[in-house]
């Protein structure tokens, strides 16, 4: 993509409104424009992001053997004053009447809508386990939404839901996204640390918020300093298989929000844990017939009985995730992208575009890398070279390609990562090698064989 056509609205100010760095890069670097408090435009380059964010997503729930569906954002207020919410939600909910008057709701959650689709279909424990799963937008009409994406009105959820004949069925549930969710984050190179939790207005007894660490997280955590060497996607993962000792494993090592953590009765030595900041990008919640019961989604049992569908939530902010990983991944300059997630990987700057070699040499390098399949944004603009190594630093692409006059003569372009600062002349063929053969390799989940080392 040339940034001479791209719709990049970058600011040079910092806007006043932003108090914190994933706010305030988001609109510099134009991914995004608020329309009213908590409700915003994505833009070309934060669209790009979020996409990846939530193909990543996608992509693990798929590996985890839930099944998309997309339930609509408008639900009936009937369906909630039959699980007995639609006065318990409060002001969060925003109440709409249609045009004959009939009571409507901007779903902030689906457990409602879910369970009447479960009793309409499921009627036999045969038909179950199913786990099913949609990326759609809710709105809670926050009483403070603030720090942009991060605590928005209108935001962008995965939200999964199991149904399961028994407690047991819906454990193994419950450990398949705990799962998913460990292998989530750090593919989008976060580390999320489970933590017990409060069930809030979703219910249920037993409930995981995962928290990723970033020195501006809201909140105060602390952990045992083992989570920091984990390697979550070292191990195999049999979905079909035993999870218990996958969550045994993951739920012993410490780990504690600011509420729960009392020094006094801290399980581990002061040596071992680490105090940190975080922020919550995903909550799972088990809460059995919660909704099954009083909205009458029950099946038929092995022996004729009915019983009422066991039932969990799970949900991942993925419009959040984007100011999450920001937070974690930034400096004075601007953002610094993972590769996961990186709107392109490469950006290429042509210091001197109205000089004919290099104009000739970037386009040749664009087009190459392009037709490699390499993500590219092509700095093409006549504009002066500090203006354009700001540019690049602030919307952080991983791998900067430099080509000017001076290089040129002597054969060479720069290459500079974003995330070490390392720079480095080389010639093209070198600079397109690296870019081309060391291209971020394939997921190791994608593969079929792994290795069974991080199994507990
Ligand atoms: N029904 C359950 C699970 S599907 C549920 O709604 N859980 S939740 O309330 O914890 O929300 C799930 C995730 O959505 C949170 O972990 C958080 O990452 C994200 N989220 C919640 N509220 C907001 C908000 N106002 N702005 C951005 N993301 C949010």
């Amino acid at each position: 993509m040339r940034l001479s056509e791209y719709f990049l609205p970058v600011l040079r100010e910092n806007p006043s409104e932003a108090q914190i760095a994933s706010h305030r890069l988001m609109l510099r670097a134009g991914m995004i424009r608020q329309s009213s408090a908590g409700i915003y435009s994505w833009l070309r380059l934060g669209l790009r992001v979020l996409k990846k964010v939530e193909a990543i997503v996608r992509e693990e729930q798929n590996r985890a053997g839930a099944q998309e569906i997309l339930m609509p954002t408008i639900q009936p207020a009937e369906l909630w004053r039959e699980s007995g919410r639609y006065d318990d939600y409060g002001k969060e909910m925003l109440r709409i009447r249609d045009r004959h008057d009939r009571e409507m709701l901007y779903g902030p959650t689906n457990e409602e809508q879910v369970t009447e689709i479960a009793r309409a279909f499921v009627k036999s424990y045969r038909d179950l386990h199913k786990l099913l799963f949609h990326i759609q937008w809710k709105f809670r009409d926050e009483v403070r939404p603030r720090f942009g994406v991060m605590r928005g009105r209108e935001f962008l959820m995965k939200d999964a839901y199991s149904l399961d004949i028994d407690a047991a069925g819906a454990k193994h549930a419950y450990n398949k996204m705990f799962v998913a969710y460990l292998r989530t984050f750090a593919r989008l190179g976060l580390k999320a640390i489970p933590m017990r939790a409060d069930t809030g207005p979703i219910g249920g007894d037993l409930s995981h918020e995962f928290i990723i660490l970033a020195d501006t997280g809201e909140s105060a955590v602390f952990c045992d300093r083992r989570w920091l060497e984990t390697d979550i996607l070292a191990g195999e993962i049999d979905y079909a298989g035993d999870l218990e000792p996958f969550y045994k494993r993951w739920t012993a090592l410490y780990a504690a929000t600011d509420e729960q953590h009392d020094p006094a009765s801290c399980p581990i030595p002061a040596s071992d844990l680490v105090s940190a900041r975080g922020i919550e990008v995903g909550h799972i919640f088990y809460f059995g017939d919660k909704y099954s019961r009083p909205m009458g989604a029950v099946v038929a049992g092995p022996d004729g009985e009915p019983v009422p569908i066991e039932m969990g939530s799970y949900g991942i902010g993925v419009s959040r995730l984007v100011g999450a990983l920001i937070e974690a991944n930034h400096d004075a300059a601007g953002i610094i992208w993972p590769e996961s997630v990186a709107p392109f990987r490469v950006g290429l700057i042509n210091l001197r575009a109205t000089d004919p070699r290099s104009r000739q040499a970037a386009d040749e390098i664009y087009g190459k890398l392009s037709a490699a399949g390499v993500e590219v944004l092509y700095d093409d603009r006549d504009e002066s070279p500090g203006a354009k190594f700001a540019t690049m630093d602030l919307i952080g692409l991983p791998e900067q390609v430099v080509v000017g006059p001076r290089g040129l003569a002597a054969g060479t372009v720069e290459m500079k990562n974003r995330r070490t600062g390392q720079r480095q002349d080389m010639s093209i063929e070198s600079a397109f090698d690296r870019l081309v053969t060391c291209s971020p390799s394939p997921h190791p989940a994608a593969g079929k064989k792994r290795a069974k080392s991080a199994q507990p």
